[in-house]
C-alpha cells in the first residue's frame, strides 16, 4: 500500500513537471563592416507560438540636445511609446514607414504618445530637425534583444524549441540563422554588413 502510494505521487509529480516549460536565454555578439558601431542591431525570432503580454511600464523616446534616445527601439506589437522632449527648443515628432502619424511640434512637459498596432518598421523624423533620426522597430513576440556598444545582445526567457533567429538594423542587411534554444543559454553570433 505504502509503495502504491510513493509511485502515486511519483506519477503526479512528473505529470505537474512536464506542463511546466522552462525557458532559456539567448546571447551573442554582432560584428559589424561598413558602420561606426555594433550598437543598435536587433536580433529577435522571427515566429513564436504563444499569446504576449505587453510591457507594464510604456517605453520612451525622448529628444536629448537635438537626438532621439534611444535611437532604437524595439517593441512587441500593441506597445505604446511615451514621446518626450527634454530640450529647450521645439521639436516636431512624426512617424513614416508600417506607420505613419505626426504629433505636431512641442515644446515643455508634454509627453506624446503613439500605439505601434503594426508589425515592422517605423522611422521616428522630426521636421524642424532633419537630422533627427530614430527606429521604432515592432516584432510579433517579445524574444528581440538589443546589441550595447560592443555588439552584445541577449534574449530572455525563450521558451524551449527550434527557430530562426533574424537580425535588422536600419542600414545593414538582414541575416537569419536556424537555432534551438534549449534550457540553458544559446549563442548565436553575427557578422553583418552593408
Ligand atoms: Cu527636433
Amino acid at each position: 500500500m505504502k509503495r502504491l502510494l510513493k509511485s502515486c505521487i511519483l506519477v503526479a509529480l512528473l505529470t505537474l513537471c512536464s506542463g511546466v516549460t522552462f525557458a532559456g536565454n539567448i546571447k551573442g555578439k554582432i560584428a559589424t563592416r561598413g558602420v561606426k558601431s555594433p550598437e543598435g542591431v536587433v536580433v529577435y525570432i522571427e515566429k513564436a507560438k504563444g499569446s504576449f503580454k505587453l510591457p507594464q511600464k510604456n517605453p520612451r523616446i525622448d529628444q536629448v540636445n537635438l537626438v532621439f534616445v534611444p535611437r532604437v527601439l524595439p517593441v512587441l506589437v500593441g506597445t505604446t511609446v511615451g514621446f518626450y522632449n527634454s530640450d529647450t527648443v521645439l521639436h516636431n515628432v512624426f512617424g513614416v514607414g508600417d506607420d505613419e502619424f505626426d504629433m505636431g511640434t512641442w515644446k515643455g512637459d508634454k509627453i506624446d504618445t503613439h500605439t505601434f498596432n503594426t508589425v515592422g518598421e517605423v522611422a521616428i523624423l522630426c521636421n524642424v530637425h532633419p537630422e533627427m533620426e530614430a527606429y521604432v522597430v515592432v516584432f510579433e513576440n517579445p524574444y528581440f534583444g538589443l546589441t550595447d556598444k560592443e555588439g552584445n545582445y541577449v534574449i530572455k526567457n525563450v521558451p524551449p524549441g527550434n527557430y530562426k533567429l533574424k537580425t535588422w538594423h536600419d542600414i545593414l542587411r538582414s541575416q537569419t540563422q536556424d537555432i534551438h534554444v534549449s534550457q540553458e543559454t544559446t549563442s548565436a553570433d553575427f557578422k553583418l554588413k552593408r
